[in-house]
């Protein structure tokens, strides 16, 4: 009787894991009665507890993406281990890595967000961690031709989930989001760029403790062409290229020194405003959020970048260039879930330097968290569609009040794509 009890309890629960966890059936052939940990918590879903088996973020399941055309996704994490463009402390190359053991824990009870009421590993679609992008760390110029090309392979992609409906693409694509875990602040030119291709100029929300819209003269010099595009340039690089959208760009979390008052003029040219970190003391997170949303609105497509330098080094020490003075996590993480309804079609989190961690991994877990957060903003969306941007604007009725007219425009470029 016991024994036939605990059968039904193991059956129930396989049937509960593969109901709701379609895309990772559970480990099967003849070894099967090893896996006792089948529950769709405890990162069962793979028979591996959370603190066993091989990181991928969050215990996704892994494709080697580049190896093959065919694996299909709507949300796939990838990584661009490169950091010679750092000018203080480097080892972001490791971040990628960093960043999937600190994440191992981030659906141990399941992955159900509860201030967004969503799951960001149980939704509409499919997500998967595609690895790396081969990058040499011996020729910036070559590494960063690598990470546009990897980048722009898979951003164009046809989606897991197909849609009927016209995508917001140059092209009337519906493509999948990409999530990029550097690496130096660097990659963010690549990125840029394959994203430029692939949907033209964008608005770029950037949280960061520094500008890094620095002229290269200004920056740590310019000894040569290459030496210019590094990790406190590269917005400039991408405003020189017309990457960025006129005027719908926002630093947050800014509290570095500067040169002078005239990189304040630099950044404001570049196509950015800003959010300082110390005036979360007199506005709060809702204020911050706010002024975030008025610059950006919800009508264009956004990129978001974070640098984890914006967390306070209490928070987050383990980071190329730690400024004190910054944000919490839960500061952090609240400012994020209020960027819900945001149209981010592809995002990055850099600077993650796992060698100057502490022991309890409190810089690799921060950054996962953020994410988290972040893949429950894209989910919540929907795809990339124009039929899905417009039917999430209509349901948030306070930002359509605030974006009517963004959405019409919108709505017209839709149809003619
Ligand atoms: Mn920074």
């Amino acid at each position: 009787m016991f024994f036939k009890t605990l059968a039904t309890l193991a059956c129930a629960s396989c049937a509960f894991a593969h109901a709701n966890h379609d895309q990772t059936p559970l480990a099967e052939g003849p070894h099967r009665s090893l896996w006792y940990n089948t529950l769709p918590g405890d990162g069962g879903t793979q028979a591996d507890s959370v603190f066993s088996g091989i990181s991928t973020f969050g215990r996704l399941p892994y494709f080697p993406c580049l190896a093959s055309d065919h694996e299909k996704f709507d949300i796939a994490f990838i990584g661009a281990p490169f950091d010679t463009g750092t000018s203080y402390r480097p080892g972001a190359r490791f971040g990628p890595s960093g960043i999937r053991q600190g994440s191992r824990k981030v659906r141990f009870s399941g992955g159900y967000n509860v201030p967004m009421d969503a799951n960001p590993f149980n939704f509409w679609g499919k997500v998967i961690d595609c690895g790396d992008i081969p990058v040499t760390s011996y020729d910036n110029a070559y590494a960063l031709h690598q990470i546009e090309e990897g980048h722009h392979t898979l951003l164009t992609r046809t989606p897991y989930t197909a849609s009927e409906e016209p995508g917001i693409s140059k092209s009337g694509k519906t493509l999948p989001r990409l999530i990029t875990l550097g690496g130096d602040h660097t990659i963010t030119l690549p990125l840029l760029r394959s994203i430029n291709r692939a949907y033209g100029p964008i608005s770029v929300i950037h949280f960061d403790s520094h500008l890094d819209t620095w002229k290269p003269t200004v920056f740590g010099g310019a000894p040569s062409k290459q030496a210019a595009i590094n990790h406190g340039t590269y917005f400039y690089w991408a405003a020189q290229e017309g990457l960025l959208a006129n005027d719908t760009n926002i630093h947050a979390g800014i509290r570095t020194t500067l040169s002078g008052p005239s990189d304040y003029e630099n950044d404001g040219y570049v196509g950015f405003t800003r959010v300082e970190a110390r005036e979360i003391d007199k506005i709060g997170t809702a204020g911050i959020i706010k002024k975030i949303r008025e610059r950006v609105g919800t009508h264009d497509p956004v990129y978001l970048s974070i640098d984890i330098d914006t967390l306070d080094p209490a928070f987050a020490p383990a980071t190329g260039t730690p400024e004190t003075g910054g944000w919490s996590t839960r500061e952090l993480r609240e400012i994020l879930r209020g960027l819900e309804g945001i149209n981010i079609v592809a995002a990055d989190l850099v600077e993650v330097a796992p060698a100057y961690d502490t022991n309890a991994e409190l810089t690799t877990m921060a950054a996962a968290d953020a994410l988290y957060e972040v893949m429950t903003v894209m989910v919540k969306r929907g795809p990339l569609s124009v039929k899905d941007v417009l039917k999430k604007e209509e349901k948030m009725g306070k930002l359509s009040e605030v974006e009517g007219e963004g959405m019409e425009r919108r709505f017209v470029e839709g149809e003619e794509a």
